[in-house]
Parts: structure tokens; C-alpha cells; sequence
């Protein structure tokens, strides 16, 4: 699509990252031109690292969807842009050209519309992977609405949370999700969030199964009949290159998610170069991101990248493991896919099963192989390197976050030497440092420089803010070090100026890919009665890269026992998600502390993975905390 921008050699794209660091502006703004605009932008980019203020291609006038959709109308009207695959294999897939979509996002941009929403409202959409979701955000973009998605799997606590940190007006919902085996009831648990959301004056409910659905008069609407009553023209609302294009929650050290707020202009520009050069399809290619929209992965690299470069983008509804563990390689052999985007969980998942899963179905027509989420393993990389892509698909390890909104450390595909569990090379643009405990750059060139992972100059797909509190974004991000975004990794980089993420360096626990913050977990471990106070860290699991693991101090005289436990469990289900549930929960008299009364994770973390060598425990309040904790786990091993 981007044939100008689209780099093709190793020594194109050396060239290409030093102009990109020498003329940051210039590089972005040559990117920017190859998009479509109402109006060019004032100034490329206006910045303050110290008031976190961050501003590009403002001034611009343009409309995403424009871009995403109309654009390959015009080229390509029956190119297919999204083939859908059920849950259930026996259920047809669905494909939609660029054509129908745009028909379908138009007229859903109407019903938002006849339902009273205007631009810079908030639209909250809670629904399964099915192509309406693509649909809702699209339409959401296509007036000037900011979407809020929020993944399927999270409980009505957490929507309504949700919800009413952004005022959502309206919900966008499904009756019912199949993941699996069994279904589970969307619309029940909105109407438990609804019950503590009083800024949601509609919401629209998507016939996903044909099941008795219950509606209240006056707020619930089904889409169908509201699709019914509009037309498919809808003139694209203006925007500015900085309005808001979504909000998207991500779990920070302390409580409350942080809703990140990422714009139109840069978001779009990023998300599109990065998938043009990192995957660099060929017109008929397909591909595969097997991540949930509800998750940064799914925004940027099923709908927005994928679309933007007028590829065919597959959505999954299901799991990796249903109806049997063959189902990912049934559906790479049934759709022909080219290009496979992952987590390492997944695969570490489907590597332990027999290899007659993978076996049974032709992968040939796979080209590329990507990963994402989280630090890949030597054994996992070298599975899915040789019986997926057997020995043939470049893999590339793309590294970023929520906050970075599009890849920032990636091979590109058949174009960078890559180097198993490596991200390799930043992506033009991007100016990556490492830093030592004394916040100064590390610029030796070893075999292996290790630091955390900052960022010297701003780029175009980055947060702009944590939604309503600038201050917790201009705090998380840029107070470690001063004229630097922190990324809040660890890394080592070798002599070739390879990076490799080692994992977080805060109280964030990456579980099966999802970004979960140890504190919220805590929070809602402590609302059961019997508990007195408790800690949550991460530690090494095969399958997941990690598992929480929850130190609990029950109140006096409370009995320990399985269904006390179960119970814990349970609230943190309800209250986040079963995602965040504890592994483990290790009873124990205290927890260690410091003087000025934090938890030091440090050593619990240490103590839930087996080690013995806690490192510096002078800030320790009472030493003697730590021996009583190992002796406990000991014991109930
Ligand atoms: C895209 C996404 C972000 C955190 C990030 C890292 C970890 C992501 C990689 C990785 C090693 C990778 N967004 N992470 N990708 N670690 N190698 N290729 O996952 O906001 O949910 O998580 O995930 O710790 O900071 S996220």
C-alpha cells in the first residue's frame, strides 16, 4: 500500500534510521503526507518532556476512517477486509469486503448518531470478537466519538469503573459470548454494571445468539432493528490530528487503571508504518493477529495497522484450545494464513500438547510469524520457529505497550538478522536508551549493556495522557527520569545494538499476556471479610510466563481452609476478572516490610519463584517476617 514508505533492504533501513533520528520531523512528516488529510498540519511536532505535553501534526484536519476505509473503497471495493472465524467450527466464517464494511460502519455511525451521540462523546463497547466490534469502533471514529473498549472476559465492577471514569453515554454490548465450551451472558453482566453507571443513557445489543435476551424499556436497544432505520451515508466528521481517537485501560502499580488516551493523527500514522515494514505483505497475503480487540494488541494490529494498509485482517471469536488444541493450525491450513501474530503464552501452551495437533494440517502458506506480550523463551521461540514456521518464517518479536500505542522494537520481516528472544532493532523513529541506577545513558557497546528501557524523543502513536489525570501519566512516565519517557522494563542490548526486554521492573505481573497490576488484585483480596491484609507478585509459570502468587494475613481466629480460599478467589473473579485469580495463596503471619511501611515485593517475589538470596534487607522492619514466610511455604508445599 505505502510503496514509497515501505523500507526493503537491511541497508535501506539503516539509512532510513539515521535520517529518522537526525530529522525526527522531517522523517514523521514525510511519513504523514502519504496519508489522506482535509488540511495539512501547522508544525509537525510541539513538545515539553516536563510538562508531558506532547502535540503532532496538530492543526491537521482529517478522519481516520477516511483512511482506514474509503481509501481502498476507492481502489479495492471487493478486497476482503476482515474474515471472521466462529468459536464453534462448524458455524460458517464470515467475510466482509472494504465495500460492505464501510456500508456497515457508516450506517452504525448513523444509529450512534440518531441515539444523540456527538462528537467527543464517550462510547464504551464491551463485546465479544466478533466483526461488530470492529464495526462499533470504526463508527465511533467516523463521528468524532472516543471508543472505550473493554475486554469481554472483565467483570461488571470493572466496566462500570470503567464506564464511569470516562462518562460513557452510551454501551455497545453482545447478549452472549462463546469462548469454548460455554456460553457466557454479555448482557447480564452489563446490566450489573448499568446499576452503578447512571452517565449511560442507551444501551444497543447485538444478537449474538438467539436466546430470550432481557432489555429495559427506554435503554436497551437491539442493533438490528436500529441498523433498520438508518441509511449507509455518513460524511465523515473533521478532525483534528490531536482529538482523541480512544481510551484504553491498562493496570498501573497503584489501584485505579489508567486510561490511556491516544489521538488521531499520530496514532494512525504509526500503527500503519510499522505494519507495512514489520510484516511486509504482498497484496493476496492474510493475516492473523490472535490477540482480543479488547487489548492494545487487537486495536492496533487487527483493526486500525491492518485496515490502514488495505490488508485482509482475520478475526478469531474462540480459544487455542477448542474444540481440540489444533484449532489455531486448522484455521492457518482453512483460511491460508500467511502472516501469525501471537503470544508467546499461546505458544507455550500449545507446545506442551502432542506434536500431531500441529502435524495434521498443512501450515505451507505461512510466510511470517510474530510474537508479542511478553519476553519469549529460548524453548518456546525454537518450537515455534521450527514446527510452525518450519525453518522457513522469519519471527518477529515486536515490543511495546498500551502507552506506546504502536510497535516500537521489532525485526522487520526477512530484512533484519533476527536473534532468537531478541526484539532486535528500534523501528525508525525511535530513539531508545538504556539507563543505569544513576538515571545516566548506558553507551557502552558490550555483549551485554544492561539498564530499564527509556525513550529520548517523543513519536507519533504515544499517550497523550491518562484520561482526566494528567498528573499520574506526567508522574508514571517522565518523573524516573527527567527528559525521558520510562518505559518501565528492564532490557540488555549486545554489541550489535540488539535489544532484548527482560520484563517488568515494577509492580505490573504480565499474565498469559495481559498486563495485570498487582495492586487492584490486592485491593480486592482485602475486601473479604476474613482477610486482614495481603501482597501479590509474580512468579515463573511454564505455560502463562507468569502466575500470581497472593500472600494473605487473615484477621485473628479465622480458620484457614479450601473454601476460604476458593472464596478469596472468587472476589478477585468478581471484582476484576478471572484472569487476575491467584494461583497460589500462601497464609502467612506478616508480610515484610519497610520502615515507612511498604510491602517489599522484592523478596516476596523472590520466595514465590524458590530463591534464597533476598539481596539488601537493611530497610527491612522486622527481618524475622521472611524466615516465618519460608518456613510457611516450605511447609505447604
Ligand atoms: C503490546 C502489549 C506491555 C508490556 C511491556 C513488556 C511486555 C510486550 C514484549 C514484551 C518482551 C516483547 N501491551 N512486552 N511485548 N516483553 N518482549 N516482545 O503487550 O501494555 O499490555 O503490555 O508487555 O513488559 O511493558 S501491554
Amino acid at each position: 500500500m505505502f510503496d514509497k514508505l515501505r523500507i526493503d533492504s537491511f541497508s535501506e533501513y539503516k539509512k532510513v534510521y539515521r535520517e529518522s533520528v537526525e530529522e525526527p520531523e522531517l522523517f514523521w512528516a514525510k511519513v504523514a503526507d502519504d496519508f489522506i488529510w482535509h488540511k495539512k498540519w501547522d508544525k509537525t511536532l510541539e513538545y515539553s518532556f516536563e510538562d508531558a505535553n506532547f502535540k503532532w501534526f496538530s492543526g491537521g484536519k482529517l478522519n481516520i476512517t477516511e483512511n482506514v476505509l474509503d481509501r481502498h473503497v476507492a481502489i479495492h471495493p471487493n478486497k476482503t477486509a476482515i474474515i471472521w472465524e466462529p468459536n464453534n467450527p462448524l458455524e460458517e466464517t464470515r467475510i466482509i469486503t472494504y465495500r460492505q464494511l464501510h456500508s456497515k460502519v457508516c450506517q452504525f455511525a448513523n444509529v450512534l448518531k440518531n441515539n444523540g451521540i456527538v462528537k467527543g462523546d464517550r462510547v464504551c463497547i464491551y463485546m465479544p470478537m466478533i466483526p461488530e466490534l470492529a464495526i462499533a469502533m470504526l463508527a465511533c471514529a467516523r463521528i468524532g466519538a472516543v471508543h472505550s473498549i473493554v475486554f469481554a472476559g472483565f467483570s461488571s465492577a470493572a466496566i462500570a469503573s470503567r464506564i464511569n471514569d470516562a462518562q460513557c453515554k452510551l454501551l455497545v454490548t453482545a447478549n452472549e459470548v462463546y469462548r469454548g465450551e460455554k456460553p457466557i451472558n454479555l448482557k447480564a453482566i452489563c446490566d450489573e454494571a448499568l446499576k452503578e453507571s447512571p452517565s449511560i443513557q442507551t444501551c444497543i445489543v447485538y444478537r449474538r445468539a438467539i436466546e430470550p435476551t432481557s432489555m429495559v424499556g427506554g435503554r436497551d436497544k437491539f442493533w438490528m432493528e436500529e441498523m433498520h432505520k438508518v441509511t449507509d451515508h455518513c460524511t465523515p466528521e473533521s478532525m483534528d490530528a490531536e482529538d482523541p481517537l480512544f481510551i484504553l485501560y491498562t493496570s498501573g502499580s497503584t489501584g485505579k487503571p489508567k486510561g490511556m488516551v491516544h489521538t488521531i493523527g499520530g496514532y494512525l500514522i504509526e500503527t500503519a508504518y510499522s505494519f507495512e515494514n514489520i510484516f511486509q505483505m504482498q497484496p493476496n497475503d492474510i493475516f492473523w493477529c490472535t490477540a482480543d480487540i479488547g487489548w492494545i494488541t487487537g486495536h492496533s494490529y487487527i483493526v486500525y495497522g491492518p485496515l490502514a494498509c488495505g490488508a485482509t485482517t482475520v478475526m478469531f471469536e474462540g480459544v487455542p484450545s477448542y474444540p481440540d488444541f489444533g484449532r489455531f493450525w486448522e484455521i492457518v491450513e482453512k483460511l491460508k494464513i500467511t502472516h501469525f501474530y501471537t503470544a508467546p503464552t499461546a505458544i507455550r501452551s500449545l507446545a506442551k500438547e502432542p506434536l500431531s495437533f500441529v502435524e495434521k494440517y498443512d501450515l505451507s502458506s505461512l510466510k511470517v510469524l510474530g510474537s508479542v506480550g511478553e519476553p519469549i523463551n529460548e524453548e518456546a521461540w525454537h518450537w515455534y520457529n521450527d514446527f510452525i514456521g518450519k525453518g522457513n518464517c522469519p519471527i518477529v518479536d515486536t515490543w511495546w505497550q498500551t502507552e506506546t500505542g504502536s510497535i516500537l522494537i521489532s525485526p522487520l520481516a526477512g530484512i533484519t538478522p533476527t536473534r532468537p528472544t531478541f526484539a532486535t532493532l528500534p523501528l525508525p523513529g525511535i530513539q531508545l536508551v538504556l539507563m543505569d541506577e544513576q538515571g545516566h545513558e548506558i553507551e557502552t557497546i558490550a555483549e551485554k549493556a544492561e539498564g530499564k528501557l527509556a525513550i529520548k524523543f517523543p513519536w507519533p502513536s504515544m499517550a497523550r495522557t491518562v484520561y482526566g489525570d494528567h498528573e499520574r501519566y506526567k508522574e508514571t512516565y517522565f518523573s524516573a527520569y527527567p527528559g525521558y519517557y520510562f518505559t518501565g522494563d528492564g532490557a540488555y542490548r549486545d554489541a550489535m545494538g540488539n535489544y532484548r526486554i527482560t520484563g517488568r521492573v515494577d509492580d505490573v505481573v504480565i499474565v498469559s499476556g495481559h498486563n495485570l497490576g498487582t495492586a487492584p488484585i490486592e485491593n480486592a483480596i482485602n475486601e473479604h471479610q476474613d482477610v486482614a491484609e495481603s501482597a501479590v507478585v509474580g512468579y515463573p509459570h511454564p505455560i502463562k510466563g507468569n502466575a500470581l502468587y497472593a500472600f494473605v494475613i487473615l484477621q485473628n481466629n479465622v480458620e484457614e481452609s479450601d473454601a476460604l480460599m476458593k472464596e478469596i478467589k472468587e472476589t478477585v473473579s468478581k471484582s476484576i476478572g478471572a484472569i487476575a485469580k491467584p494461583d497460589k495463596i500462601q497464609v502467612v503471619n506478616g508480610l515484610p516490610k519497610t520502615r515507612s511501611g511498604k510491602i517489599m515485593r522484592r523478596i516476596l517475589r523472590k520466595i514465590a519463584s524458590g530463591e534464597t538470596d533476598f539481596g539488601d534487607t537493611s530497610t527491612l522492619l522486622d527481618p524475622s517476617v521472611v524466615k516465618d514466610i519460608q518456613e510457611k511455604v516450605e511447609q505447604s508445599k
